[in-house]
């Protein structure tokens, strides 16, 4: 496709990392939350490998945070999702499908539980807040829902390690995959989490306060110098191999959890509460006829996939694939995919109707590691 540019607008949020991102060469950005989010700097293989090898800095304010906080904030997180949170502790996150009345998904955010009382779901892509503030005013509960000055920044790749315990003390490396912490940064607290948006391990610090953004940069920017640390952003072929999900492109509130690939993170007899019950009851019952798939997919590689690919079986409709792209580690494309039940079973060859011409694929057993 040839490069267009985005319209400089206050619709379309800066980041309070921008400056630095901008500075540091920034070649793609998508708009994410109504937010810009840098997704290139080099080209995605160069970007590719220096993620698997060295550490990035990720602008992810787009990942913005619900604040739910009062007497009732359980009692509405419940509402939300078929995830199961009695046992969630303060100080953990969780992965967490939300869903409507009908099961179907409304984001696929992170949550996480800042005390008995108080949480921030960090969403995905879709205007989730207005879903949340409209149950509030209809149920008339005590909690306050708003949208917190607090933007991310991820720290991602092996030696994410090494970076933070530089900027931040050896202690931060104890912190278990899905925990939080709260940190201290020139005279100001910021919570963060073993987590991130990639499968090459790392942190995400919450930066509070716009302003907050450039000298928390500067400070991991500094420190890195010897280990290679640059700007980076969410690798298109890094979440495709590992099976990272993207709301609105491989899953929306057409599709449920079960069908998303998510039924593993769901218990329904366990959350009555969730305000997709009976529908999810019911799917599970009589089971689902699609369903997230990895696939490998054959010849050189693939143009851009800006419109789900038809996917068949001998002329038969077998499905979608949704994020398709080359992999510069496994040397072929990759891909996600809603495939029909009937093709599911791994190492099915099918057909991925391409915008250039149809190539051969397999349904893969699992995505890559
Ligand atoms: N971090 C935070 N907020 C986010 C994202 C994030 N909000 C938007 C978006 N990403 C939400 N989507 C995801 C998708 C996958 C994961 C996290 C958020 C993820 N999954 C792990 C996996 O699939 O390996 C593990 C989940 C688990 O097993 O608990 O991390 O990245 N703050």
């Amino acid at each position: 496709m040839r490069d267009v540019n985005i319209f400089p607008s206050i619709r379309v949020r800066k980041t309070p990392f921008w400056d630095r991102v901008v500075e540091a060469g920034v070649k793609s950005c998508s708009v994410y939350n109504r937010m810009l989010l840098p997704v290139r700097f080099e080209t995605a293989e160069i970007d590719y490998f220096h993620l698997k090898e060295h550490v990035q800095l990720w602008d992810v304010a787009c990942e913005r945070q619900i604040e739910v906080v009062g007497p009732d904030a359980t009692r509405l997180i419940e509402l939300l999702s078929p995830r199961p949170i009695d046992n969630l502790k303060v100080g953990k996150c969780l992965y967490f499908p939300v869903v409507d009345q009908y099961g179907g998904m409304l984001n696929d955010p992170v949550l996480l539980k800042l005390s008995d009382t108080r949480y921030w779901i960090s969403i995905a892509d879709s205007d989730y807040l207005l879903w949340v503030l409209a149950l509030v005013a209809a149920l008339k509960i005590n909690v306050r829902v708003f949208e917190p000055d607090v933007s991310p920044l991820g720290v991602q790749g092996p030696k994410s390690d090494e970076l933070m315990a530089r900027v931040f003390g050896k202690e931060i490396t104890e912190l278990k995959f899905f925990d939080f912490t709260i940190l201290e940064f020139q005279g100001k607290e910021h919570y963060v989490s073993r987590s991130g948006y990639s499968k090459r391990g790392g942190f995400e610090i919450y930066v509070e306060g716009t302003k907050n953004g450039i000298p928390m940069w500067d400070a991991l920017m500094e420190a890195g110098e010897d280990l290679s640390v640059r700007a980076g952003g969410p690798n298109y072929p890094e979440r495709v191999e590992g099976g990272l999900l993207s709301y609105g492109t491989d899953m929306t509130m057409k599709h449920t959890p079960y069908e998303s690939g998510l039924g593993k993170y769901c218990d329904v007899h366990s959350t009555p509460n969730c305000i997709g019950y009976n529908a999810l009851k019911r799917v599970v019952e009589e089971g689902w006829d699609r369903e997230i798939r990895s696939l490998d997919i054959e010849g050189g590689k693939v143009p851009l996939c800006h419109v789900p690919w038809k996917v068949t079986v001998d002329g038969e409709f077998a499905g979608h694939v949704t994020s398709v792209t080359w992999s510069p580690g496994y040397k072929t494309n990759v891909a996600i995919g809603m495939i029909e039940k009937d093709f599911w079973g791994p190492d099915t060859e099918v057909l991925v109707h391409a915008p250039d011409y149809p190539r051969k694929g397999k349904v893969r057993q699992s995505f890559y590691t």
